[in-house]
Parts: structure tokens; C-alpha cells; sequence
């Protein structure tokens, strides 16, 4: 190999001279463009799964975001007309069109200028970057892949042209060839890792522009007690815990969303996105929680959810009399069973297209899940939610009984000490202990902590915001130096004492007094 650079001004003993080489010249620019874009395309769904980004599309995808972003109305409108709910397509293609043949002419004045050539393709490798970083909610993380992808493709490029033209006429071809089917592979895999985010990303951001049309929840002012290092009253999208099986999360369009309703029922009924919009939403406050969390643990949350309640959507359809049971399906397959009672009830049982006002995060269930308060979300809040099959408990299963969960999961009277956290040396003195307890659709109506062997003490409970939502507790405790173990339990409206007796998350949910140890000093 040699790193001689290829005469210039002059043509003549370099391909590029000849009809032949020329073809070649500009085939290089496009297979490096391509490498770029597959790379960048593979890496960033790669980096996505492993959460080191804020999941924002590949330099393609973005540069069409920002593109709708900065489209004047008539021409998005113009756009609509033309192509119809394809138009985001129509745009993505319209992108790589551009782009290919940006990447024809700079691979052709690569073999005579090729400074200017690969700066011209580090500009649009540039260009792809700052699309990204353009992006809402976009993180430094994110220009990445396209900044690695570009560097990818500028190596290629400058690779090509320094090749002596007498060398081997097989090999550059032979090296296209490579470049071409890596290329393309990192895109393929990309682009089914990142699971189509394109055009699902576009479609969640549109929807994150449009006003929420809700009736609004009333969060009163005490319902946060605002101590440090407790659990905040709503959790953020960001923080707020995750479970499903799931490896590649669906990414779903709004569009392209139908949700059918089939079984025991009197007319099948079957709605869109659109149609949805036009019912009646409400806000609710629902305390989600995992039937896997252990005594003390962090898979439960609470959120401002926005929906339709679904009662209504079976209302249509006309559950018949025996069935007892709603199996709602997910676009990947996944399956729970929920009592009918509980969907048809006067309940919030939403049928969920946002949360905390945004819309739904892909891995909460983008665009529609269900939110089902008093229930495991094993049993009643199925994320990109695609058909519910009106049944009997007798005739069908979802998807964890059979795995040793029980078909029935009501949510168990429940508290957590948030702080101090185990193991922690506090002052001696005045000690803020607080936390979280929950008994959704039931409420909770005390809170009592225990210090070592002492009496049961009342927590001072945050204002009371829904019964389907978790509260925040404090008790101030005089702490004396030496070792102390701390516990807590609840009890709710209905009057019932949070069990004291341990028993694992299996089959129905764990049960036991979520107990601490702190060093006083
Ligand atoms: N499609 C689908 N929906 C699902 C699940 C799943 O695996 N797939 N897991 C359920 C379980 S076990 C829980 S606890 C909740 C968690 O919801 P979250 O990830 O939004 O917190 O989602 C439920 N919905
Ligand atoms: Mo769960």
C-alpha cells in the first residue's frame, strides 16, 4: 500500500481519467456516505439500548425531524396532500436522495480535489451532527454515533482516492464492495435495533407539540412534604422505574396505533389515533406498582396519567354477559388477563396516551397503555396496547401465569422508608424519617413508624391527593447515639394493616414491614 497522493491536475495514469474510473470515483463517495449513515445508524440504536443516550434518531432521521420543525404550515400541508400519511416517508426519502447524490459529486471531486472533498463530507457529516444535537431533550451523548460514522466515512473516502491506480484493478472494486455490504448491514441492523424510532420519533414529537386536552388533575399543595432524599410525590418520566420483556422496545406510530376489541361481546369495535382524540380525556393520578417489588424496593412510582377512560371503549362493544376477564395484548405479543370488573367499574382505568403531560415514553408505552389503579401492572397495564379480547379467566391466561404468578394481582397495603436509607449514621437529635405508602383504590389512612422494641408512633401523612395514588409520610424522631432498627406499616381505608408476615414476590406480591438499621452518633 502505498500513501503517495494521486497527481494532481494531471488525470492521466489515474483512473478517474477514464468513463470507468469516474464511476468508480463517485461509487466510492456513495458507499462511504453509506458507511457513515450504517454506522452511525447501528451505534446509535446500539448506544440507545443501553440507555447511554437520550434515544434520539440517527443523523437521517434527525436531519428529517428538524427539517418538519422548520417546514413552514403550507408546505407541510402541501406535503399531506400529496403523500397523505406517508408524508414523513416522502420526507426520509427525499433526505437520502439529497444525500446520495452529494456524496456522488464529492466521491468524483475526490480524485481531484480532495481536500475540498473530504471537507465537504466532514461538513455534511457536520451538518447530520448538529441535526441530532437540534433534537429535544438531545444530550452531547447523542452526536456521537454521527460523529464516529463520519469518521468512518472520511477514512474510506481518503483510503480511495490514495490508492495508486496501478496497484490492482480487482481490489477497489473488491473494497467497494466491502464497504457497500458493512455499510449496509449496520444500517439494516440499526435501523431493526432502533426498531423504526424514525418515523416513531416524528410521530411522538408532533403529538409533544400539540396541547393536552384534558380535564386536569388537582395535585393539592401538600400532597409533596419536599424531605430530602424522600421519593417526590410524582416521579419524573426520567426516573421512573421500568418492567417489561421487551428487548427491542416497540416504537410504534401514533398512525399506524389500532386498538381492536374481540371476544365475548356484542359488535367488534376497532379505533385509531385519531379517533381517540376526539374523546372526552381525563387526568388521573395512578400509582403504578410491580408485583416483583420487594419489601422496600423501587418498582413502584406515581404519575399524572392522561386518557380515555376505557369502560367507555367496551361500553361500544358490549361485553356479554359470563365474561369475567379482558386480555389485553401488546404490539410485541405480550399478554395480561384483568378482571372486566375492573375496567367497567367507576374506576380511572385509563386507556393512557400520556404521562405527566408528555406523551407516553416509547418504554412506557408509546402511544397507548393502559393504567388500571388497584391492580399489578402484570395483570392490567399493558404498554403498547393493541387489541383487549373481552374472555373468561377459564378460557384464557396472560402472559405470567403460567410462569408462576397468580391470574389475580390486587395491589397490597404497602410502605417504604425512604430516609435515612439503611446502614446510614445520622446526628443525634431531631431525625426526619419519611417515605412512601400506598394501597391503590383503597387510600391510606395511617402511617406508624416503630423504633427498636418502642410503641408504634403516627407518621404525619401528606395531604390525601387520590386514593390511587401513593403518600408521602414523616416523622420527626428524637434519635439517641447507638444502634437503632426502624420499621414502618400502614393501614389503609378499607382497614386493613399492612401484613407483618414476610412472603416473597411470588405468586401475588410481597408482604413483610420494610425494616432499617442506623447508626446514631
Ligand atoms: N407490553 C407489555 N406491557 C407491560 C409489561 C410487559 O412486559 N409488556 N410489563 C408489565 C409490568 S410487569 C409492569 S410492573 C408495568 C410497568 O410499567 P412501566 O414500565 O411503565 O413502569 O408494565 C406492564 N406492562
Ligand atoms: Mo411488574
Amino acid at each position: 500500500m502505498s500513501s503517495t497522493s494521486p497527481p494532481r491536475g494531471s488525470a492521466a495514469p489515474h483512473p478517474s481519467g477514464r468513463t470507468g474510473g469516474r464511476a468508480l470515483a463517485a461509487a466510492r463517495g456513495l458507499v462511504s456516505g453509506l458507511l457513515t449513515v450504517g454506522l452511525a445508524t447501528l451505534l446509535a440504536a446500539l448506544m440507545q439500548q443501553v440507555g447511554a443516550t437520550s434515544g434520539q434518531p440517527a443523523p437521517i432521521a434527525a436531519v428529517s425531524g428538524a427539517f418538519i420543525d422548520r417546514t413552514p404550515a403550507w408546505l407541510k400541508d402541501l406535503a399531506i396532500a400529496a403523500f397523505g400519511s406517508n408524508d414523513k416517508r416522502a420526507l426520509l426519502v427525499g433526505v437520502v436522495l439529497v444525500l446520495a447524490m452529494g456524496c456522488l459529486l464529492i466521491g468524483v471531486l475526490a480524485t481531484r480535489r480532495s481536500r475540498l472533498a473530504l471537507t465537504a463530507f466532514a461538513l455534511l457529516g457536520a451538518v447530520g451532527g448538529a441535526a441530532v444535537l437540534s433534537r429535544p431533550e438531545a444530550t452531547a451523548a447523542d452526536a456521537v454515533p454521527t460523529l464516529v460514522g463520519t469518521a468512518v466515512g472520511l477514512w474510506f473516502l481518503g483510503r480511495g482516492y490514495r490508492e495508486p491506480a496501478a496497484s490492482d484493478v480487482g481490489n477497489p472494486a473488491r473494497r467497494l464492495v466491502l464497504g457497500a455490504v458493512v455499510g449496509g448491514s449496520a444500517a439494516y441492523v440499526g435501523g431493526w435495533l432502533g426498531g423504526d424510532s424514525t418515523e416513531a420519533t416524528a410521530s411522538r414529537e408532533a403529538i409533544a407539540r400539540e396541547p393536552a386536552r384534558a380535564t386536569p388533575v388537582a395535585v393539592p399543595a401538600g400532597a409533596d412534604l419536599d424531605v430530602p432524599g424522600a421519593a417526590p410525590f410524582i416521579v419524573p418520566n426520567d426516573d421512573f422505574y421500568r418492567i417489561d420483556t421487551a428487548i427491542v422496545v416497540p416504537r410504534l406510530t401514533a398512525e399506524d396505533w389500532r386498538l381492536k376489541v374481540t371476544g365475548l361481546i356484542d359488535r367488534e369495535v376497532e379505533i385509531d389515533w385519531a379517533t381517540l382524540q376526539d374523546k372526552p380525556m381525563r387526568e388521573a393520578l395512578v400509582t403504578l406498582a410491580c408485583v416483583s417489588n420487594e419489601v422496600g424496593g423501587d418498582l413502584v412510582g406515581n404519575a399524572v396519567w392522561t386518557g380515555w377512560p376505557v369502560r367507555e371503549l367496551l361500553a361500544l362493544a358490549g361485553p356479554r354477559s359470563g365474561a369475567d376477564m379482558v386480555l389485553q395484548t401488546s404490539a410485541d405479543g405480550w399478554t395480561c388477563g384483568t378482571p372486566l370488573g375492573a375496567l367497567t367499574d367507576e374506576r380511572n382505568a385509563l386507556l393512557a396516551v400520556r404521562m405527566n403531560g408528555e406523551p407516553l415514553p416509547f418504554e412506557h408505552g408509546f402511544p397507548v397503555r393502559l393504567v388500571v389503579p388497584g391492580l399489578y401492572g402484570y395483570v392490567s397495564a399493558c404498554k403498547w396496547v393493541t387489541e383487549l379480547k373481552v374472555t373468561t379467566f377459564a378460557d384464557d391466561v396472560g402472559y405470567w401465569t403460567p410462569r408462576g404468578w397468580s391470574a389475580d394481582g390486587p395491589i397490597k397495603t404497602s410502605s417504604r422508608i425512604d430516609v435515612p436509607r439503611t446502614g446510614a449514621t445520622v446526628p443525634a437529635g431531631r431525625v426526619a424519617v419519611a417515605g412512601v405508602a400506598w394501597a391503590q383504590h383503597r387510600g391510606v389512612s395511617s402511617v406508624e413508624v416503630q423504633v427498636d422494641d418502642g410503641p408504634w408512633t403516627a407518621a404525619r401523612l401528606a395531604t390525601d391527593a387520590s386514593i390511587d395514588a401513593w403518600r408521602q409520610w414523616v416523622l420527626d424522631w428524637e434519635a439517641r447515639p447507638g444502634s437503632h432498627v426502624l420499621r414502618v406499616r400502614a393501614r389503609d381505608r378499607a382497614g386493613n394493616l399492612q401484613s407483618a408476615v414476610e412472603r416473597p414476590p411470588a405468586p401475588n406480591g410481597a408482604e413483610g414491614l420494610h425494616t432499617i438499621a442506623v447508626q446514631v452518633a
